[in-house]
């Protein structure tokens, strides 16, 4: 989760955020290049008391300010393009995951599982314990395996949600009538926090995504026991 007065994004849980987080750092540097070199190109001009007579109605220089930027976009555009075909690649994943969107609540369904399907609802601050995060608590959390490949598939009962997780770099928006998909591998077990992330009502900002990544076995044992209890 977030921490209080965070500059910049979360620390990565997944191979996919790992790589987001490496493109947002390669663009960030081309910035404050970029806007280095403007602000210097700037104040050496306005300082200057002489203007050089190259420098007006030079085709040289239109050539090189033409060509440079075309270059810094295609630096910027090739990876962005490399990260958003890795994103929407859903290679054979061990569990599959539906996740539905209600006024103001999830509900998860296991469809590998029989009868493996809950609803998860915000903690009211009144029920927390210590240690325990306030309104990003869910009474249900979505358990996934950890290290291995987990399919989400997204919609909405209502109006539209967003099913986001910043820790893994997912956010799929939850469409009413449609099935959208995405995957991700979690790196280690741990619980990982995210909020609804599309303005679906009065309640939106207490319907937030809690999954939890926890070893195979655990996984398998888990399983079983929701199963019985539905
Ligand atoms: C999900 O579905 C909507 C509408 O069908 C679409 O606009 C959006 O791009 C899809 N994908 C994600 C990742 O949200
Ligand atoms: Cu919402």
């Amino acid at each position: 989760m977030a921490h209080p007065v965070q500059l910049g994004l979360q620390d990565a849980a997944s191979p996919l955020m790992e790589e987001l987080l490496h493109f947002h750092d390669h663009a960030l540097m081309v910035v404050i290049l970029t806007s280095t070199m403007v602000l210097y190109i700037i104040v050496a001009m306005v300082t200057a008391k002489l203007t050089d007579k190259l420098v007006l109605d030079s085709q040289e220089i239109e050539v090189i300010w033409t060509v440079l930027p075309a270059i810094v976009l295609i630096l910027i555009a090739l990876p962005s393009l490399r990260l958003l075909y890795m994103m929407d690649e859903v290679s054979s994943p061990h569990v599959t995951v539906k996740a539905v969107g209600h006024q103001w609540y999830w509900t998860y369904e296991y469809t590998d599982y029989e009868d493996l399907e809950f609803d998860a609802y915000m903690l009211p601050t009144s029920d927390l314990n210590p240690g325990q995060f306030r309104l990003l608590e869910a009474d249900h959390r979505m358990v996934v395996p950890a290290e291995s490949p987990v399919r989400m598939l997204v919609t909405a009962e209502d109006v539209l949600h967003s099913w986001a997780l910043p820790a893994l770099g997912v956010k799929v928006d939850a469409v009413p009538g449609r099935l959208n998909q995405t995957t991700f591998i979690v790196d280690r077990p741990g619980v990982f926090y995210g909020q609804c992330s599309e303005i679906c009502g009065a309640n939106h900002s207490f319907m937030p995504i809690v999954v939890e990544s926890t070893p195979l076995e655990h996984f398998e044992g888990w399983s079983i026991l929701m199963a019985q209890d539905a």
